[in-house]
């Protein structure tokens, strides 16, 4: 079981090797819950483990890897659709995708002539870094590249999981409401970048865009933020050009 957020049950076939190891994996009925507590700690430990070894693949291949996360429907694949576009004959991209189900967003990825990856979590609600060292090695990216992780739609349980990453970035649209960072502070903690999407909505909603990127920024002053509308170009350009340069900073 995911065990970290209770969501996720017999989804990861590579996992059940580990259950039948560790039967004590399902005993998290203790009245003080420190079972519940080792067995979150082991499934992490295990993770921030093979995230390293990622991490290491990734800067020996001088890879730029970006882990996007956001609810559902916040426009990820929009605004990785938009940036390939912007990126074409400047940058080598790869992308892994991450849902519950089907291969919608890998095809969208893959009609822009870029290597693509999808991988399916089942019940899972976040990728894990072994799902993506599974993914990497079928891609096997070209030196100096740039992978974009698109992670599974949720706000909460992603922040948990280093996948190896450069960047963490947390994607938020205006039609969330302004609210969201403090609700779900975890992830706007953890992550480097902010992206406001879907400006372009402001004129038909009370979402205050200053009143939302104060509210990321009370969770988290380091974060950088762009505020952009993916489907109109607001902002794009701008989102592109810091990729590049980042990029430009490993050369
Ligand atoms: N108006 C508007 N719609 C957007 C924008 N970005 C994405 N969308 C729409 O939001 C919906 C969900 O987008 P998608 O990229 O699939 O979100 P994901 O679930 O986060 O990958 C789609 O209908 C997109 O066309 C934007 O900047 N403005
Ligand atoms: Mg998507």
């Amino acid at each position: 079981m995911c065990g970290t957020c209770g969501c996720g049950e017999h989804h990861h076939s590579h996992e059940h090797e580990h259950e039948h190891t560790h039967p004590h994996e399902h005993e998290h009925h203790h009245h003080d819950g420190s079972t519940v507590i080792d067995v979150e700690q082991d499934i992490l430990q295990r993770n921030n483990l093979l995230a390293e070894r990622n991490r290491g693949y990734f800067d020996a291949k001088n890879l730029f890897v970006l882990n996007l996360m956001s609810s559902p429907g916040s426009g990820k694949t929009t605004l990785l659709e938009e940036t390939i576009r912007r990126l074409k004959g400047k940058q080598a991209v790869y992308v892994i995708e991450g849902d519950q189900q089907t291969s919608n967003d890998a095809n969208r990825i893959a009609a822009l002539g870029v290597p693509v990856f999808q991988v399916n979590t089942g019940t899972g609600c976040h990728l894990e870094a072994s799902m993506v060292n599974h993914a990497v090695k079928h891609l096997a990216p070209e030196n100096d590249s740039i992978l974009f992780i698109e992670n599974v739609g949720n706000l909460v349980c992603p922040a948990m999981f280093d996948l190896g990453e450069a960047k963490k970035v947390v994607i938020v649209s205006t039609t969330e409401g302004d609210d969201k960072p403090l609700k779900y502070p975890h992830i706007f903690y953890g992550a480097d970048i902010c992206i406001i999407n879907k400006i372009d909505l402001t004129p038909y909603l009370n979402t205050d865009v200053g009143v939302l990127k104060e509210n990321a920024l009370k969770v988290n002053h380091h974060l950088q933020v762009f505020e952009v509308s993916a489907t109109q170009g607001e902002g794009m350009d701008k989102w592109c050009e810091w990729l590049l340069s980042e990029c430009a900073k490993c050369k």
